[in-house]
């Protein structure tokens, strides 16, 4: 049968290029300065809760090999490319002291990613806090919140004449419900009253961060990346569709209402009131909040979020799950390496809830893409066959494509990642790359997906 091919090009001067994190691509050598965050601590605490018991401590090699990396970048068509700075690399007891080694390496790759004529997008903060501000008491103290904002306002001036493009945050709400609901992240408590503090410090630090980057340069442009996407309820049953509701409230709107509209929601603050976890605010740190919203923002899109009616009374310690839970849907399509549904249609809900309740914000793709165990099976002579990749990719980009016609204000796409990396608790597990990471010997190899990839921004568009 004959099927009509399609093509989809894009607004001229669209981003094409590939988010990554400092911890998860760097790693570290001898001697570079670079004090232990969160993760290293873990690591080296409970190795066997890593996937092969692989640590932070390797990683891509990034740190040595940066710049043929970044030719690597430039051979797979990036146009942007989103990178983050460790804090625990820049100022390694987290407050004080700056490392100049890190200061040279990262005005070294700043300078080496300009001169191949690709845009840096900076993330301040990408899961990573400096492990002996974890001992003061990590984000749930606002001693934290302070030692952020200095490190924030240092990385303004010492690379703000290279970098115009900042972000606060890497998906804040993440080491909320995985390291104060779960136990995916470091400190692994249970313990929403700490969750909601962590969550509203966080914000309080991004707002701050907002600030003094407008005020290092008003034309600098700073955003926060969040993991939005609606919460689809199992069906119209009020008790679902309420659900849904608080769920989107949590996970969603908890950062990107006060991010984007300066204020947080008005059925959030009830529920707090009502179980008594109000954090600790006062009213000029709102007034910081309000005054300072985000230029644009950063959305990661992997899996949908489904939700169905709790089945769980309410009881002490309170969890997610008292609200919601989530729902597995029958008959989904599912990436099964990673376990997450794949569901191209959120990406344009995504773009249509910011068109139409969050004045059609300026936002970019930061992160989407696919994670694959065993990509070796799919090797033909020397290079890995990733053609699910590329159907993943495309596929989403039909739906943004279609959400830009009808006005969506999204500027670029960035897909995770450029090369395979290092995944937190998963650590090699599943490869995300564009291109392939041989771990014993470093070398990489551009995958079909990467060639892909340099065809779709040299045409700024695709067909199929
Ligand atoms: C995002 C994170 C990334 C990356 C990605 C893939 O949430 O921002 O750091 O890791 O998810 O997820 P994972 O590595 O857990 O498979």
């Amino acid at each position: 049968m004959n099927q009509k091919v399609c093509h989809y090009q894009f607004p001229k001067g669209f981003l094409w290029g590939s988010s990554t994190s400092g911890p998860q691509s760097e790693g570290t050598v001898q001697g570079d300065g670079k004090g232990l965050n969160n993760w290293d601590y873990w690591f080296s605490i409970e190795p066997e809760k890593f996937h092969h018991c692989i640590g932070p401590e390797t990683t891509s090699t990034f740190y040595t090999n940066y710049k043929s990396d970044i030719a690597l970048l430039k051979e797979t068509g990036h146009t942007v490319f989103r990178l983050s700075i460790q804090w625990s690399r820049l100022i390694p007891e987290g407050i004080g002291q700056v490392n100049s080694k890190a200061v040279a390496f990262y005005r070294e790759l700043f300078k080496e990613i300009k001169a191949q004529g690709i845009k840096p997008i900076v993330n301040l903060y990408h899961f990573d806090l400096p492990y002996i501000l974890q001992e003061k008491g990590g984000w749930e103290s606002k001693e934290i919140v302070w030692a952020y904002e200095t490190y924030a306002k240092t990385c303004f001036s010492l690379f703000g004449d290279l970098v115009d493009t900042w972000i606060t945050f890497n998906e804040p709400i993440v080491p909320v419900e995985c390291g104060y609901l779960g136990h995916y992240h470091y400190p692994c408590k249970v313990d929403a009253k700490a969750a909601v503090q962590v969550a509203y410090n966080t914000q309080l630090a991004s707002s701050l961060a907002v600030k003094a980057c407008h005020e290092h340069n008003s034309e600098h442009k700073i955003s926060i990346v969040l993991n939005l996407t609606p919460a689809y309820p199992r069906s119209d049953h009020p008790e679902d569709l309420k659900a849904a509701r608080i769920a989107e409230l949590f996970q969603t709107k908890s950062f990107l209402d006060p991010s984007v509209l300066g204020v947080y929601p008005d059925e959030l603050i009830s529920i707090l009131k009502e179980e008594d976890i109000l954090p600790e605010y006062c009213a000029d740190e709102l007034a910081i909040i309000k005054n300072n919203p985000v230029d644009f923002l950063g959305v990661n899109y992997y899996q949908p979020l489904r939700v169905q009616a709790p089945r769980r009374q309410k009881e002490q310690p309170i969890t997610l799950d008292c609200y919601f839970e989530p729902y597995n849907m029958p008959g989904k399509k599912i990436n099964p390496h990673r376990g997450w549904e794949i569901y191209e249609p959120g990406i344009y809900d995504i773009a249509l809830n910011l068109k139409e309740n969050y004045s059609n914000i300026e936002w970019i793709v930061t992160e989407n893409g696919m994670g694959v165990e065993g990509e070796e099976a799919f090797l033909v002579d020397g290079q890995i066959q990733d053609d699910y990749r590329i159907d993943f990719m495309a596929n989403h980009l039909i739906q943004l494509h279609k959400a830009l016609k009808e006005g969506a204000n999204c500027k670029g796409y960035l897909i995770w990642t450029f090369i395979d990396c290092w995944s937190w608790l998963n650590a090699y597990k599943n490869r995300y790359g564009l291109i392939a990471l041989d771990l014993e010997t470093q070398k990489r190899t551009i995958k079909k997906s990467g060639y892909w990839f340099k065809a779709l921004s040299q045409h700024n568009g695709f067909r199929k």
